[in-house]
């Protein structure tokens, strides 16, 4: 396994030894929350859990689950206990940049009524500010986006659709990712509301004062922030 691979499984079983019977648990996305699932999910083979529902934030993470047998319930206004994800950046407060993975509005939906979010990581998400690596994934409504990008571009935000193949990118839900570049300094809590009451976005991928903690494998160990 390479070495990022294992860093991510890491910490990916550090936040799943948090599971315990009974929990109603959201599911994350991407390579780091995989190996949370199949660590819950071993777990729940094994009968040291039972009682475990799931909550999945992707297509991807349903299927994932299910194949170990783990129920899965679709989101309703019930808190979760726990929910565990991935990030694409983590900053010294534990604000988050997620959504590189195209789940950014499910995870949100989602991870907005667990009582515990707990991040996994390796160390190469770590920043000293949000913006420093990653583009800011914003969901946008693929019904006049070109018109939205404006509004985007308006803001000051370089960046763009993404589209990795011939048509773009195409989330979960039926819309569009615009990957917007951030400038230097920005204020990432007045940026959230400029663009949640921007014509055209669905949603954006800072997750801000959400996180709980997070473990963050490096190669001398796994550090839990909090
Ligand atoms: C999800 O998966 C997303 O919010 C984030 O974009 C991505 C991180 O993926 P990985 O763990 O594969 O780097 O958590």
């Amino acid at each position: 396994m390479a070495d990022l691979e294992h860093l991510k499984k890491e910490a990916a079983e550090r936040a799943a030894a948090l599971v315990t019977s009974g929990m109603r648990v959201g599911l994350g996305t991407g390579s780091t929350a995989k190996y949370a699932i199949e660590a819950i999910g071993r777990r729940f083979q094994a009968g040291e859990l039972s009682g475990v529902v799931g909550v999945a934030t992707s297509e991807a993470s349903d299927v994932l689950a299910r194949s170990f047998g783990l129920p899965i319930e679709a989101l309703d206004p019930r808190p979760l206990d726990i929910a565990i994800d991935g990030a694409d950046e983590i900053d010294p407060q534990l604000n988050l940049i997620k959504g590189l993975g195209g789940a950014l509005l499910r995870e949100k939906l989602t991870e907005v009524q667990a009582r515990r979010l707990v991040i996994i990581a390796d160390h190469t998400k770590l920043v000293t500010r949000l913006g420093e690596k990653a583009p800011l994934p914003v969901e946008i409504a693929r019904f006049g986006f070109l018109s939205t990008i404006e509004r985007l571009r308006a803001l000051g935000l370089g960046g763009r659709l993404r589209q990795p193949g011939a048509q773009p990118y195409l989330t979960d839900n039926g819309n569009y990712i615009f990957d917007a570049q951030l400038p230097e300094q920005f204020d990432a809590a007045a940026l959230e509301r400029t663009l949640k009451g921007t014509l055209g976005v669905i949603e954006t991928g800072f997750f801000l004062g959400m996180a709980e903690r997070a473990f963050v494998a490096a190669p001398d160990g796994v550090q839990e922030l909090v």
